[in-house]
């Protein structure tokens, strides 16, 4: 166990944590005592657009794994175009690891209508959605007695507290496919069809839901919003760095001691996280780790000290995406892990396109006579070969995120390959798992 420094405890800063462990957070009665709905009352009284500029000031960037500048994607709304406009929440979470936003809408449902409500108010939406993802039914059944409740009190609906602004928030549970969390197959799902990407641009901000102009965005981006108006953008941009301020809520699972969820100020360190979350599990050592989840190239214990911030991530060759470190220690073997992702992929590719469909489904099946030791040194330029054929010629970011698994660890792990193919580690597989689904 480690104990951590008084430095790495100032970078634990629950911002949008801070209610989760008070008893009943969920209910109304308990959020409107901590603060709750005074963002709404104080946004209703300004100018939709001076909204957005506080959002564009603050330097708040999408928590669902891209970080675009979230106040910028609000300014895309045309004004004045007679269409309906729609705010939609992505909270289809589903990817590998990734435990932010679910924790988020069962203890503190609220705070994630409270930023729709601001949010569409400021790009001018009568309806917003929120897309669950199916198999949350415990965070689903919050959410929707927290709209609820909401409505009963005034907050949505008709005149909402005598402003004059109106807004009706449907909550929409998925179906438990993976690709439902790419906006545009949201969108579809959303309307009635099957869950597929569209192709962009047009983007979502002129031609979303309806095909008229919608926000999608995370869970956490928008649940952000009433932390924003209430404490100013020069406050939130004293949390993080330059140009990925704020708080962040990091998940992480794997060999760890204390495993969970860690808000804390962007540009942590995974040994600063390591060392809130009591370090790793005993006899076990850091060999690699994903820094936001499987769609992102594995770091390695020669990453400890990378900020776990946009920029930072990237310059150590990695993304972001949704920071969920997963860790994984010396007793773990990365061709395994990858291919258990890969089985991922394979599983959830929507199988629009040659790339991501055809590729998965062979690189799981290169992986299998790899771990069953039955792999050639071939097999691992195939593998490459394979990625490069995925990766930018696919039509969505799926396609491209199974491949960061496979590229990374065959740059840092290569032996391990090595190892199954020339007999020196014990295959995994049988033969009976060569074949399968
Ligand atoms: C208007 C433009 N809007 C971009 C908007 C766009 C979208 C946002 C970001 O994928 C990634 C993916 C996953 N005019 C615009 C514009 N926009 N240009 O900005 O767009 P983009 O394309 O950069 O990313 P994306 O499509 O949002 C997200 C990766 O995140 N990821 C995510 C994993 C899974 C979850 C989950 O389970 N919930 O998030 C992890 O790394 O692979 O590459 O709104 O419309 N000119
Ligand atoms: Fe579907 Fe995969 Fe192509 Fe995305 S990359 S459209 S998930 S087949």
């Amino acid at each position: 166990m480690t104990t951590p420094r008084l430095e790495t405890l100032a970078k634990l800063t629950p911002v949008l944590t801070k209610r989760w462990l008070s008893p009943d957070a969920w209910r109304i009665g308990t959020y409107e005592r901590l603060d709750g709905y005074a963002a709404l009352r104080k946004a209703l009284k300004a100018h939709p657009d001076d909204l957005i500029q506080l959002v564009k000031d603050s330097g708040l960037r999408g928590r669902g794994g891209a970080g675009f500048p979230t106040g910028l994607k609000w300014g895309f709304i045309p004004q004045g175009d007679g269409k309906p406009h729609y705010l939609v929440v992505n909270a289809d979470e589903g990817e590998p690891g990734t435990c932010k936003d679910l924790p988020l809408m069962t203890h503190d449902p609220h705070s994630l209508v409270e930023g729709v409500i601001i949010g569409s108010y400021a790009i001018r939406a009568s309806r917003a959605y929120i897309y669950i993802r199916g198999e949350a039914v415990h965070a689903a059944r919050r959410l929707r007695n927290a709209v609820q409740e909401a409505y009963a009190k005034g907050y949505l609906g008709r005149n909402i507290l005598g402003s004059g602004f109106d807004l009706e928030l449907v909550v929409h549970s998925g179906a438990g496919a993976y690709i439902c969390g790419e906006e545009t197959a949201l969108l579809d799902s959303l309307e009635g069809f099957r869950g597929q990407p569209r192709l962009r641009p047009p983007f979502p901000a002129t031609h979303g839901l309806y095909a008229s102009p919608t926000v999608v965005n995370n869970v956490g981006t928008i649940a952000s919003v009433p932390y924003i108006v209430l404490g100013g953008a020069d406050w939130w941009k004293t949390m993080g760095t330059e140009k990925s301020a704020g708080p962040m809520i990091y998940s992480l699972s794997g060999r760890i001691a204390d495993p969970g969820q860690y808000e804390c100020t962007m540009g942590v360190t995974l040994r600063e996280l390591l060392e809130l979350a009591g370090g790793m599990q005993p006899g076990h050592n850091l060999r690699f780790w994903t820094p936001g989840g499987s769609s992102t190239p594995l770091l390695t214990a020669e990453h400890l000290d990378v900020p776990l911030d946009f920029e930072g991530v990237a310059a150590a060759g990695s993304i972001l995406g949704t920071t969920a470190t997963q860790i994984f220690s010396d007793q773990d073997c990365p061709v395994y892990a990858t291919y258990r992702w890969l089985e991922f992929y394979h599983h959830e590719s929507c199988g629009k396109c040659t790339p991501c469909r055809e590729g998965n489904y062979w690189m799981v099946r290169v992986y299998r006579r790899i771990l069953a030791g039955q792999g050639t040194h071939e097999d691992l330029d195939t593998l490459l070969d394979t990625c490069d054929n995925i990766l930018g010629r696919s039509f969505c970011g799926l396609g491209d995120g199974a491949t960061s698994s496979v590229t990374s660890s065959l740059k840092y792990f290569k032996q391990d390959y090595l190892d199954y193919i020339e007999g020196r580690t014990a295959p995994k597989l049988s033969d009976k798992q060569l074949v399968g689904a």
